[in-house]
């Protein structure tokens, strides 16, 4: 398998869970300005929208889209429960927590990224995500990972977003000062999940410690 990813972006959500789930994949770094692999290669050959992250399988396959690609993963292991059984209740929750982390969190980060669009539309965006993760606070007051007892592939995805509110350098350069520290069960998980050993080295992979 290889994992097409651009460091501290969203595809540090698969790249947590294969190395959770101790599988092998090569790591193709992406630059995401030029859309080159590091071997110089057009990236919007390999997904035409030019975004991360990209699994392509070993017969060539190639899957996109983060919340499918984790779930595919996390299948291939189930022992080690990182996503439910399929026609589980648990499965749909995952899904829920899978949709609302792509569309209310990710996307939802998306004018802040994009200085230019500093003004009304941002100081529309910016309460809108921080409700969001005011509620993720709330959900995390009675169970140490959004699903319950265990990490999911939904805390790997969140701990990707929630980075983009940490790293100095994104906070300067972008508009992502958003703070958790305030939001104590939040702060609580996100210290919790970022000293598992499995993050640790997906983080020093990607360059970020
Ligand atoms: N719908 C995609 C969106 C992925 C996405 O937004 N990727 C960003 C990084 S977090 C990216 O690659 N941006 C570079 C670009 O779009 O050129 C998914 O959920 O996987």
């Amino acid at each position: 398998m290889k994992l097409y990813y651009i460091p501290a972006s969203c595809s540090l959500s698969p790249h947590i869970v294969l190395n959770e789930l101790g599988l092998k994949a090569t790591l193709i770094k992406v630059d995401h300005k030029k859309h080159l692999t590091e071997s110089g290669d057009d990236y919007f050959k390999v997904n035409s929208f030019g975004y991360v992250p990209a699994l392509e399988l070993d017969d060539g396959t190639l899957l996109r889209e983060g919340p499918a690609i984790v779930q595919y993963l996390g299948d291939l292991k189930p022992e080690l429960g990182l996503v439910p059984t399929h026609g589980t209740l648990g499965r749909y929750r995952l899904q829920e927590w899978l949709s609302f982390l792509t569309s209310e969190v990710h996307k939802g980060y998306i004018p802040l990224l994009y200085p230019t669009l500093a003004g009304q539309y941002l100081d529309t965006a910016k309460p809108k995500l921080e409700k969001r993760f005011a509620w993720i606070n709330e959900q995390l007051a009675t169970r140490p990972y959004l699903m319950g007892d265990s990490f999911t592939v939904a805390d790997a995805y969140l701990f990707a977003l929630t980075g983009w509110g940490q790293a100095a350098w994104l906070t300067s350069y972008y508009k992502t000062d958003i703070h958790f520290d305030h939001l104590h069960n939040l702060r609580a998980w996100y210290d919790r999940v970022k000293v598992r050993p499995a993050v640790q080295k997906a983080l020093r992979e990607e360059g970020l410690v």
